[in-house]
């Protein structure tokens, strides 16, 4: 290769002899989508399809404006503009190479805390028609204790007192169709791309509740004018490492300053509610269907909760990635145990999946070496994701009287995890928003009172009055402080 080239509008020619870049024209898309959240996700997945989509036809409607929301977006916004929004997507295959495509669907870039009122108008302007969010699951603003949209939230107090300057998705979105609605435009469809039961009803709850504070003459128009399709998205996206932006210098001679990994499988099952036109996502593989509830839960709790599993387990065992935690045999039986016996009694049977494949399926896919997906991005914020992805098969176990064992030991290591040491005792950094809450609570835990840290409501709401769960939890929590992580793994697989 003679000389590295810098990833921009301008050379994507050049770049096109090296690897598959778009062939449409960028400067011919019309904005139809706003995309909150620009992380690695939003582009190993939506901007990934709507890239296929319009590669693969004529249309021009649909390019993506992506806004960065968070003053901590700086560096990605800058990445991006500087790139004229072009990243490459390198797909990490099973056999060890990497599929590279420059993705091009995402056609402009703001940043919201720059220029608030810039992307309020991107979103009122007619020819948008659909704002997707990627927000993460702590972004809804819901509370578990109260299981209501959290009115005291700080960030929320600022948008009600400055609501041309918001901070919030649901200041952004609040002020948008304010302007839709006085301009006679028509709504648009809100689809939420995070990893929520019911992502767009309870994108759906928590904005009208925001909505009904603030501006509640406008209630009636959202629920009119406004669809909140739910989905199921999956493709397994770690962080982008040092060493895959090497990768992508030495094997292609491109200097892109944030390419984005994922893995070969990809998922997109969306109910089909759009207000105001949609992309013909079918057309590249997504799946279109009445009821995703199903899919949703299917995913959540064996694929996110399977993650949270190896995470913890794994972390306290000195792993760092889920290839390793998964290829290590008692912490995959764990898995293997807590899928079979503790969520499959859970799910519906699902018309055209086979669940036994889909539970295998998983396994390989955490298993792709290659992949090296972080430990530390699977725990991080387990306050908002434990909530969503582990304690609903708790409860329903609990209802129906069935086993709810593995579900109490990972709790019970969740609790010795968030003392912030590994069993060799090396320090684990515990990245959450309430990390010193979890802190506090695990030391209480750890000083002979373990169930101390079920009082945490907001994530556990009211478990620790459940006599069987403690108990299962209290003895999970005296096997791991005596025997160690491993030895009390094998105990409970054994049992
Ligand atoms: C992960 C997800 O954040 C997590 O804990 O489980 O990011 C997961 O990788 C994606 O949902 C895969 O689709």
């Amino acid at each position: 290769m003679e000389h590295n080239i810098k990833l921009n509008q301008k050379s994507l020619t050049e770049i096109s002899k090296r690897i598959s870049c778009p062939t449409y024209d960028r400067s011919q898309l019309k904005t139809g989508i706003v995309h909150i959240g620009i992380g690695g996700f939003h582009r190993a997945h939506e901007a990934y399809y709507t890239d296929q989509l319009l590669h693969n036809t004529a249309i021009t409607e649909w390019g993506i404006c992506g806004v960065a929301l968070l003053p901590s977006d700086t560096n990605i916004y800058n990445t991006l503009k500087a790139q004229d929004g072009l990243y490459t997507l390198m797909v990490k295959e099973f056999d060890g190479s990497l599929t590279k495509r420059v993705i091009g669907s995402i056609t402009e870039i703001l940043f919201a805390p720059a220029n608030p009122i810039e992307v309020i108008q991107k979103m009122a302007s007619p020819e948008v028609k659909i704002v997707t969010l990627t927000i993460t699951e702590g972004g809804y603003n819901y509370n578990e204790a109260t299981k209501s949209f959290d009115k005291e939230n700080p960030a929320i107090l600022h948008d009600i007192a400055h609501p041309s300057a918001p901070k919030t998705v649901f200041g952004y979105l609040t002020q948008a169709l304010k302007l839709r609605k006085e301009n006679g435009s028509k709504g648009f469809t809100i689809q939420s791309c995070d990893n929520i039961q019911g992502n767009g009803d309870m994108t759906k709850t928590m904005l009208l509740s925001y909505v009904q504070m603030v501006e509640p003459s406008l209630v009636a128009w959202i629920e009119e004018h406004v669809s909140f399709p739910n989905s199921m998205v999956d493709r397994i996206t770690p962080a982008t490492s040092p060493n895959d932006i090497e990768r992508l210098q030495t094997e292609a001679g491109i200097d892109d300053a944030w390419p984005v990994v994922c893995e070969p499988f990809k998922q997109w099952v969306i109910e089909d509610d759009f207000v105001n036109g949609r992309p013909l996502w079918e057309a590249v593989g997504a799946q279109f269907v009445e009821d995703v509830v199903p899919y949703e839960k299917m995913k959540l709790s064996l694929l996110n909760a399977g993650h949270t599993v190896l995470g913890v387990l794994g972390a306290l065992s000195g792993y760092a990635t889920i290839d390793e935690a998964v290829h290590d045999t008692q912490i995959s039986t764990f898995l293997k145990h807590y899928m079979d016996t503790e969520v499959t009694p859970t799910l519906a049977d699902l018309e055209g999946v086979d669940l036994e494949a889909y539970k295998a399926s998983l396994l390989q896919r955490f298993g792709n070496v290659n992949i090296k997906d972080q430990i530390d991005r699977i725990c991080s914020e387990s306050s908002a994701k434990i909530p969503i992805f582990v304690l609903p098969t708790v409860t329903s176990n609990l209802e129906s009287n069935r086993s709810i064992d593995f579900a109490a030991f990972l709790m019970a290591a969740w609790a010795i995890y968030s003392l912030g040491k590994d069993d060799n005792g090396d320090d684990l950094i515990i990245k959450d928003a309430i990390a010193t809450t979890l802190h506090d609570k695990a030391v209480v835990a750890s000083n002979g009172n373990p169930t101390a840290f079920l009082e945490i409501e907001s994530v556990f709401g009211q478990l620790k009055t459940s006599e069987r769960f403690v108990a299962a939890y209290t003895s999970a929590y005296q096997n791991i402080t005596k025997l160690g992580t491993e030895k009390s793994v094998l105990n409970l697989n054994n049992n």
